[in-house]
């Protein structure tokens, strides 16, 4: 039994407030820390986030989780993958909707959370929203790709979404949910 704060590594201001409104929702104490950790090259979101997670847990010292997530493209062969942040950044939404165009809209968000503290070890939860990419960018909230995804069983982009609504639906909050199943059941808190 551990009983402190939960740390919660990450630069991405988006993926921190809907981690922080979970949370908030269950009651569990998150501390964020803009921390943008060492990300190992690999086509394996769980090996980055594992090494991410151990990294930053030997800055902060407490338990913490580290979440890596990516966009992959059915058309694509799963491209961008764990290179979706260099995506996001270098052609953006714009120039994936280019390289669809025409093609297969199939897609799939994945997070992996990694969580690690040394009497515990390392734990991995993970998480997945299947859906289609629009035709062109929608709505205003969220961040990343959320302007173009549409998770299936619905016909608004996440970004046409309120937070908790994205929450409901999303990769981050099917992973997130098994973290804090986890975490009360272990009486981490
Ligand atoms: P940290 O590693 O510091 O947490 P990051 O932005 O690099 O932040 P990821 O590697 O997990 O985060 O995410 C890679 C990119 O994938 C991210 O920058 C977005 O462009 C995109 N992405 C991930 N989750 C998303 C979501 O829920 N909605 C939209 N885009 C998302």
């Amino acid at each position: 039994m551990i009983k402190t704060t939960i740390i919660l590594a990450t630069s991405n201001k988006g993926k921190a407030e809907e981690f922080r409104l979970m949370f908030e929702k269950a009651g569990i104490e998150l501390q964020v820390e803009n921390i943008k950790t060492v990300e190992i090259q690999s086509d394996n979101l769980e090996d980055i986030a594992v090494n991410s997670c151990v990294h930053a847990y030997s800055i902060v010292r407490k338990p913490t989780f580290v979440e890596d997530a990516g966009l992959f493209i059915d058309a694509l062969k799963g491209f961008p993958g764990p290179y979706s942040s260099y995506v996001y950044k270098t052609i953006g939404v714009e120039g994936v909707l280019k390289l669809v165009k025409g093609r297969d809209r199939g897609a799939m968000f994945m997070s992996v959370i990694a969580f690690y503290y040394p009497d515990v070890g390392v734990r991995v939860f993970k998480g997945f929203c299947k859906g289609t990419l629009a035709n062109e960018p929608r709505g205003t909230s969220g961040f990343g790709f959320d302007p173009i995804f549409i998770p299936e069983g619905d016909d608004r982009t996440f970004a046409e979404m309120q937070q908790h609504e994205k929450n409901k639906l999303s990769h981050r909050g099917e992973s997130a949910r098994k973290l804090i199943e986890w975490i009360k059941q272990h009486q981490i808190i």
